[in-house]
């Protein structure tokens, strides 16, 4: 389990303009020399103020800037001014130019993955070769650290299942007895972690398209792109970009590459990837398992992979029960990317049993949320784009789709045609639906759209602030209307929920909170879901 001391491949890519200047270039362990290193940090959300107060405890010199200028921001700015920034600069005016630090020109920027390349103070330090890093180049580089455990990074990312697998494999390491943390894109900065009195063994790291774009030096002990599909255009500028984005988790991998084998474009990354010498290509199936591969033969989650024996046998895993229960393939598919990391970082089969029963999947997902006069309601406002969403249409019919927010530039053509004919009607939220409005017309024609939100704008609309009048309660009320006995009122928006609402996780909520109110205010028969919410 090396850091980044460990040679490997070049350390840096063509994706992006500078990423290292000779002083930088030497900077690979927290011990290095960091003192008075000139750092811009764009951002002071959680990856941005992690970043800020990790280069100031490094002595780093250290200014901050940001476009939002709110009561957030303003108390984040003034506990980094108390430990050390040099300055802290927020609001529109000051985002889009690169500020000098101690009268002098930055030697390097940290960014927040929210920015996007094209951001005026990119583009200026671009412009004057100043390298870019995002916070997981950051905590890659100070990986390594004089006296303490080198935990060993496994990389996993993919346009959809990506939470649910780093905390699957946070689970089975954990059940073999490895002091293990889930972190990165799902919440927990890696910064974080890297900084915490306990000393992990290994960070199952979640990376998004993002933050994999500002990452040039990462060598994981393994990796894996779950799938891939359209997601963050507009971020990105086009489908062939983030593509490589997400390709550039393979790159330096030590000991195996983990691809999707029913998706032949991530095998082809992996093909693709300057990786370590010795590490192997290992895919996931959940069919019958070829070698090099897991997968599932007769319920049983096998490895035909990490045994010596492979070729002529398979190590037994885990039942598929011990998953959970009704568990939909791409689940089983997520569970096998996981099983496939941890074996790799030389987990035994057993803890991939012990670990899979002992995770719980987060809120959000598929989440059954009540049974309502024989309607069921489900919450899958983490389907914040068309592969997602495709992912539980297919699971439920006839379905009384809730969907609509910001599409992100994607497109709904083929989500429309796969599934118009298990459409009973759809309910449009969002500011600006018209792309899937579009779609719905063009291939769906037949299938009644309603529109409670028409007229809508912005933020506002959410479930604990509403008070029974926002835009979820109008598109409960006019699904319930349509919805049969054997529908399933599936709220999966393929867009992502910002234009209404603060996150997914609050879509989701004011869904729940709508529909057990509609359920008390209707006294509705049959019973909201203990674990909802
Ligand atoms: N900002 C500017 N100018 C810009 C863009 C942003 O000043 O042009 C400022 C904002 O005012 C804000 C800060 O930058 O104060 C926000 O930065 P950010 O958007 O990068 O968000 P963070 O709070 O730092 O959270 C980020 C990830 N956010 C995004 O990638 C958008 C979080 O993923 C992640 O959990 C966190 O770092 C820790 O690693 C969230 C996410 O939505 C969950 N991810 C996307 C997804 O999963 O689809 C990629």
């Amino acid at each position: 389990m090396g850091g980044p001391g460990v040679s490997g491949p070049d350390d840096t890519d063509a994706t992006s303009p500078r990423t290292d200047s000779p002083r930088t270039r030497a900077l690979r362990s927290w011990d290095a020399d960091w003192a008075g290193l000139r750092v811009v940090v764009a951002g002071i959300g959680t990856a941005g103020f992690a970043a800020a107060d990790t280069l100031i405890e490094l002595g780093a010199a250290v200014v901050v800037v940001d476009a939002a200028d709110t009561a957030a921001s303003r108390q984040a700015a003034d506990t980094l001014r108390i430990v050390g920034a040099r300055d802290v600069l927020l609001g529109p005016d000051t985002a889009g130019t690169l500020p000098r630090i101690d009268d002098a020109a930055p030697e390097l920027v940290v960014v927040s993955p929210g920015w996007r390349p094209t951001a005026p103070l990119l583009r200026a330090a671009e412009a004057a070769g100043v390298p870019v890093w995002g916070d997981t180049e950051l905590a890659w580089r100070v990986t390594e650290r004089a006296g303490r455990t080198t935990p060993a990074w496994l990389a996993i990312t993919g346009t959809n299942g990506k939470t649910t697998t780093v905390g699957m494999t946070e689970a089975i390491l954990q059940a073999a007895g490895l002091k293990a943390v889930a972190v990165g894109n799902v919440g927990t900065p890696i910064l974080d972690a890297l900084r915490d009195p306990v000393e992990y063994d290994v960070l199952a790291v979640e990376l998004s398209s993002f933050q994999l774009h500002y990452s040039h030096s990462l060598s994981p002990l393994a990796s894996v792109c779950l799938n891939i599909a359209e997601d963050h255009v507009d971020w990105h500028g086009s489908y062939a970009q983030y593509r490589a984005a997400k390709a550039k988790v393979y790159a330096r991998t030590r000991v195996a590459c983990v691809y999707n084998a029913e998706q032949i474009e991530t095998e082809r990354m992996v093909e693709d990837a300057d990786v370590v010498d010795g590490a192997r290509a290992i895919g996931f199936t959940t069919g019958a398992p070829a070698l090099s591969m897991v997968g599932v033969v007769d319920g049983l989650l096998v490895d035909r992979a990490f045994v010596a024996e492979r070729r002529t046998s398979a190590a037994e895993l885990a039942h598929v029960s011990d998953i959970g229960d009704l568990v939909p393939r791409h689940q089983v598919a997520n569970a096998l990317a996981a099983a496939a990391l941890a074996r790799a970082a030389g987990v035994e089969p057993v803890a991939v049993r012990d670990g899979l029963r002992a995770y719980h999947p987060g809120a959000h997902r598929i989440q059954p949320v009540a049974t309502l006069d024989g309607v069921l309601w489900v919450n899958d406002s983490k389907a914040t784009n068309p592969h997602a969403a495709d992912a539980s249409l297919a699971s439920f019919r006839p379905v009384v789709w809730i969907a609509g927010g910001l599409s992100k530039g994607v497109a709904y053509d083929e989500l429309v045609t796969r599934h118009r004919d298990r459409l009973r009607a759809v309910v449009l939220i969002g500011v600006d639906s018209a792309d899937l409005r579009a779609a719905l017309a063009r291939h769906a024609p037949d299938v009644p759209v309603i529109e409670p939100g028409a007229g809508e704008t912005g933020l506002g609309q959410s479930a604990g602030t509403d008070g029974g009048t926002g835009i979820m309660t109008r598109a409960v009320s006019a699904a319930a209307a349509v919805a049969t006995d054997g529908d399933t009122v599936l709220m999966a928006p393929a867009a992502a929920s910002m234009d209404q609402f603060v996150s997914y996780a609050e879509r989701g909520d004011a869904f729940i909170t709508a529909v057990r109110r509609f359920a008390d205010d209707d006294g509705t028969a049959g019973g909201t879901t203990g674990d909802a919410g």
